[in-house]
């Protein structure tokens, strides 16, 4: 594992060199003096006033900062007044207090100067989630970003990098993370047992000083590769005695454990199906057992069919999810939360949003998404997704008259985090705005992309205005180039199997995932109506996606099959629309490494040539993508290029 990290976002400098008089910290008895917020302050302050004298105390001082816990505000909500002479932040409790800290600390650094403020602030989300898919050897399945900072040769580690990592979630709102991945695999499957007990509690307290709680990824069929049990039939005694005896155990020893995340009858991973049960009893077995320690069960909705024949066209993965979920809608206990991929496929740079939000009505759900960029150019290319998350949080899913955005709906939102042990820890700088920005944008999702981008950019680039112009242009153009040179008008999977990197537009197209385009000669896409998937979207979202004329045109390729002659609304026909978002998408990413460039001197510099690396590199393949895909298609419809240019 790489020790050296990058402090990111935290990395304090001072804001007032040359204040020299006294600046005084004042909290009463019920804050505690060692939590983190106070602790946050502190540190703080020492590096903004490297020459002010930092005291404790009801003294006079020229600064004065309080903190108070307040009764009247929820447990994570936070108050803030301030002016020039200091603030008073007032938390409903020690997490909400952080969280009030963290925002006061970034409000003055993205002003330069301790300025006036009056703010109240609660989290919109109850659950803000990240999700790692770390393996117990210290591989990271889809990382990017390096090796595992959590597990090296079937070891947890925890160290100062851990610390550090939870101050970095903390500070962007994150109050969960799930440490393995969801395929359970190795030693993984023994995180469960005593050998990984004292690692897992001292894990768990750091998590929890900074008010995020630990969350295992479970074998749902452990009760058998454990303990040694013949079954893991939910409705089995023994099987159920065997959970509750192992939540007893393991929440006696890591009490701040948060609870099981769970992938059950999904790509290999065993769940109740096995045994002729539905999901909900399968999920509320196991959060009956660890119900008694408060603990819940994160249980992921992505189920479907693995090894379809691409010759069947009734069968659409599409649809597979919400078929199996929204019949259990009501079934489940209190403690269990269903986690809901962003889209109804698997985190195509494009996809219409599940339309299971919509249908849960008795559930609880949070959606998922997808920071490490699986399918979006592994942190090769520059993809910011919070415009994109966004949009999914404020889709209107037409469930009910009013209320109706997934926003209103979840009680929560996890994402697959992109960081390992790479020194900036998401492989690329520019992808550290996307976990960033997911935790703010769950925390307060008034904020516009472009809000959260400027702050992060201010916090951690500091105030060059160039920089910023820059880097909000390139980061907010970014992922409209790369579904514009990838996969465009909604018609995802052309990449490679397997990789998921490069094009290969046949790749996924004879093969078991349940992943086709059905690109012919004549047409392309797939009609949804047929498939009944338009069907479980409620009025008028299934009237809108069911017609050509209506179907947005981002979203066409998905929801109908079209000829190529077939015109959109921006008046383009379908097969010319593929041609110049091709052109134009590489050209955008020429633009970004040219932009990228006049940065020279401004940037740090191993920032910057770590990203005139990446870049050159994104561009290789951009132009990949875009002669492949075009030369493709080209060949498929023996159509030409209005403005002439080479299709190969
Ligand atoms: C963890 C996709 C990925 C898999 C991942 C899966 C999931 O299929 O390719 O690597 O497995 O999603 O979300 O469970």
């Amino acid at each position: 594992m790489n020790k050296e990290y990058s402090k990111l976002w935290l990395d304090y400098r001072p804001l007032d060199p040359r204040f020299t008089g006294r600046a005084a910290i004042r909290c009463p008895s019920r804050v505690d003096r060692q939590g983190a917020a106070v602790k946050e302050l502190i540190t703080a302050l020492s590096a903004m006033l490297p020459a002010a004298e930092l005291t404790f105390g009801a003294d006079s001082a020229a600064l004065i900062f309080e903190c108070d816990i307040g009764d009247f505000l929820a447990e994570e909500e936070y108050m803030i007044s301030a002016d020039e002479r200091g603030a008073s932040v007032i938390g409903g409790s020690e997490k909400g207090l952080l969280y009030g800290v963290f925002d006061y600390l970034r409000m003055i650094r993205a002003a330069g100067s301790f300025v006036k403020m009056n703010k109240r602030c609660a989290p919109a989300l109850p659950l803000r989630m990240l999700d790692h898919w770390d393996n117990a050897d210290g591989t990271i399945e889809r990382g990017y970003s390096g090796d595992s900072f959590f597990f090296e040769n079937g070891r947890l580690i925890v160290d100062e990098r851990t610390e550090h990592y939870a101050r970095l979630l903390a500070s962007a709102g994150i109050n969960a993370a799930a440490v393995n991945n969801v395929n359970v695999r190795g030693d993984a499957v023994r995180l469960i047992t005593e050998e990984y007990y004292p690692e897992l509690a001292k894990l768990s307290a750091v998590f929890s000083r900074w008010g995020i709680a630990l969350y295992i990824s479970v074998d749902f069929s452990a009760p058998i590769s454990v303990g040694g049990l013949r079954t893991a039939d939910p409705l089995d005694v023994n099987t159920a005695y065997w959970w509750q005896q192992k939540a007893r155990e393991l929440f006696s020893a890591v009490p701040t454990l948060g609870g099981f995340l769970v992938k059950a009858d999904s790509e290999g991973q065993q769940g109740p199906y096995a045994y002729g049960r539905d999901h909900a009893d399968g999920a509320n077995m196991l959060a009956r057992a660890v119900k008694p320690y408060g603990g819940r069960i994160i249980w992921r909705a992505f189920v479907y069919n693995c090894a379809q024949d691409w010759r069947d066209e009734r069968t659409d993965r599409a649809c597979a999810g919400f078929k199996t979920f929204a019949p259990l809608d009501g079934h489940f206990d209190t403690n269990v939360i269903l986690q809901v991929k962003n889209g109804p496929m698997d985190f195509q740079v494009r996809e219409p949003v599940h339309p299971l939000f919509g249908e849960m009505k008795h559930t609880s759900v949070a959606a998922e998404f997808q920071l490490a960029q699986e399918y979006t150019g592994q942190q090769l290319h520059i993809c910011c997704l919070l415009p994109m998350i966004r949009e999914t949080l404020f889709f209107d899913t037409c469930s009910q008259p009013e209320h109706s955005r997934v926003l209103d709906r979840i009680s929560g939102a996890a994402a697959v985090s992109n960081t390992g042990d790479s020194f900036c820890w998401t492989g690329s700088e520019l992808a550290g705005a996307n976990l960033y920005g997911f935790g703010r944008m769950c925390f307060e999702p008034q904020l516009t992309a472009e809000d959260i981008l400027d702050e992060w950019i201010t916090l951690s680039f500091g105030n060059d205005e160039q920089v910023r112009e820059t880097l909000l242009y390139i980061l907010l153009s970014s992922h409209k180039a790369y579904e514009d040179y990838t996969a465009p008008l909604g018609m995802g999977w052309l990449c490679k199997p397997n990789t998921h990197y490069g094009p290969d537009p046949l790749g996924y197209e004879f093969d078991r995932w349940g992943t086709y385009h059905r690109a012919d000669r004549d047409a392309v896409g797939i009609d949804r109506c047929k498939t009944g998937y338009t069907s479980l979207y409620p009025s008028p979202l299934r009237e809108l996606y069911s017609d050509i004329d209506t179907c947005p045109d981002e979203l066409l390729l998905f929801f109908c099959r079209v000829p190529y002659t077939h015109i959109l609304h921006s008046g383009k026909t379908v097969i010319q629309h593929i041609y110049d978002s091709h052109f134009d998408g590489y050209e955008q990413a020429v633009e970004f490494a040219r932009l990228w460039e006049e940065l020279e001197g401004r940037l740090d510099r191993r920032v910057y040539e770590n990203g005139r690396k990446r870049l050159k590199e994104q561009l290789r393949s951009a132009r990949e993508w875009r002669d492949i895909i075009n030369a493709f298609f080209h060949r498929l419809s023996g159509i030409e290029d209005e403005k002439g240019r080479e299709l190969y």
